[in-house]
């Protein structure tokens, strides 16, 4: 039996977060990790992740400037850099209202953008061959965060932070969380470890280790194809923005990134079915593959045919209508969930990793989260289409 005061269970991006936070903050940390740190069978791995203020529901636009605020303060700490600017580019069809919500939420929280037709998206990134009638808005300092980095660096600024109080036990695999008692507790295989406060970043797997929460979230599967096309120049960075094109239905969302370190030009739909994560088939499909080529013949057609350089499976933990649940349980303020963030939460893990801090010693966070509350989730106007 081992006890802890602060116990994190999960090693991703959000649970990584959280023990920076709390090792800066002086604080002890127990980080609790089923496989090894910087795994790939969660919702973490993989090198970039999209950072941006272009969002279609301004909610998330808002907290956009003190996320970037919050790696600007990481790299600092960290001495390496972590953010890349290289624009990003949000489009639609016609008849679809995405970019024009995004264009209206840059504007409201003032951050620079231009908005493009097509032929205009055409001339100034030149790979780019959508139709005339397409609408797009560039917001230049969208970008990449260096995603596997971010998690490594957090985790040793925590331990040298926590100067031997931040301890990470890896491959040991939860099997359940005991809430009966005062004090929550870890049940693993030949260990019981107890909390004072138990941050949940358990992703995919929070809804099995917290059933009352289960109804709500549900992981599901997305694919993720690395290509290698020939000449690479035009998908560089500098040449090629990260980009998110969205049609008229949910599952019509596809998102890119120019090559990041050699990985290849990264291209996903974002939208999967519900899976299992302990036997999710990580291998993609031929469909997959092909569905992705004909989404890029429309939008990039010099690398709808460049060849298959890596695929991975990658698992989102989808709560309602794409929001995030983070907050505390109802009527347990010492157990926080963290990480359930409907495929779109990395580019604030290190703000929320602000806040999970705060969570666990009774401060109050500087940002309002009763959107996300597991206990009182607004819902809003969204919607399920998804403002993201
Ligand atoms: O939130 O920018 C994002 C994103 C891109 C792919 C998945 N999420």
């Amino acid at each position: 039996h081992r006890h802890a005061r602060n116990v994190i269970l999960g090693a991703g991006a959000m649970g990584a977060a959280a023990a920076y936070h709390l090792a800066r903050r002086g604080e002890p940390v127990l980080l609790v990790e089923q496989f090894e740190a910087g795994h790939d069978r969660g919702s973490s791995h993989g090198a970039a992740r999209i950072i941006r203020h272009s969002y279609a529901d301004v909610l998330y636009s808002r907290l956009m400037p003190e996320a970037f605020a919050a790696w600007r303060r990481l790299e600092a700490e960290a001495g390496e850099l972590l953010y890349v600017k290289i624009g990003g580019l949000s489009l639609c069809p016609p008849g679809v209202d995405y970019v024009a919500r995004v264009a209206s939420s840059l504007e409201e929280v003032g951050v620079p953008h231009r908005r493009l037709r097509g032929a205009e998206v055409r001339r100034a990134y030149p790979s780019f061959a959508v139709p005339d009638e397409f609408d797009a808005v560039f917001e230049p300092d969208a970008g990449l965060i260096s995603a596997s980095r971010a998690i490594a660096a957090q985790i040793e600024l925590a331990r040298r932070l926590g100067a031997g109080t931040t301890e990470v036990l890896e491959r040991c695999p939860i099997r359940r969380i005991d809430l009966d008692g005062e004090r929550p507790a870890l049940l693993a295989d030949r260990l019981r470890i107890t909390a004072d406060r138990l941050i949940v970043a358990a992703g995919p797997w929070a809804g099995r280790l917290l059933p009352g929460l289960a109804d709500r979230l549900r992981p599901t599967r997305q694919q993720v194809l690395y290509l290698g096309p020939d000449p690479i120049g035009p998908f560089a960075i500098g040449r090629l923005p990260a980009f998110i094109c969205k049609g008229a239905s949910p599952s019509e969302a596809f998102y890119g990134m120019p090559d990041f370190l050699g990985t290849g030009v990264k291209v996903a739909r974002h939208s999967g079915p519900d899976c299992d994560p302990d036997a999710v088939d990580r291998a993609v499909d031929a469909s997959y593959v092909d569905l992705v080529r004909d989404f890029l013949r429309g939008v990039l057609p010099s690398l709808a045919d460049a060849p298959l350089l890596r695929s991975e499976v990658c698992l989102y933990t989808e709560a309602p209508d794409a929001h995030f649940l983070l907050g505390p349980l109802p009527g347990r303020p010492g157990v926080i969930v963290a990480s359930p963030c409907s495929g779109h939460g990395f580019k604030f893990s290190c703000l929320i990793g602000r806040i999970l801090a705060d969570l666990a010693l009774d401060d109050i966070p500087g940002i309002d989260i009763d959107l996300w509350r597991p206990g009182g989730h607004r819902g809003d106007a969204i919607g399920p289409t998804g403002g993201h």
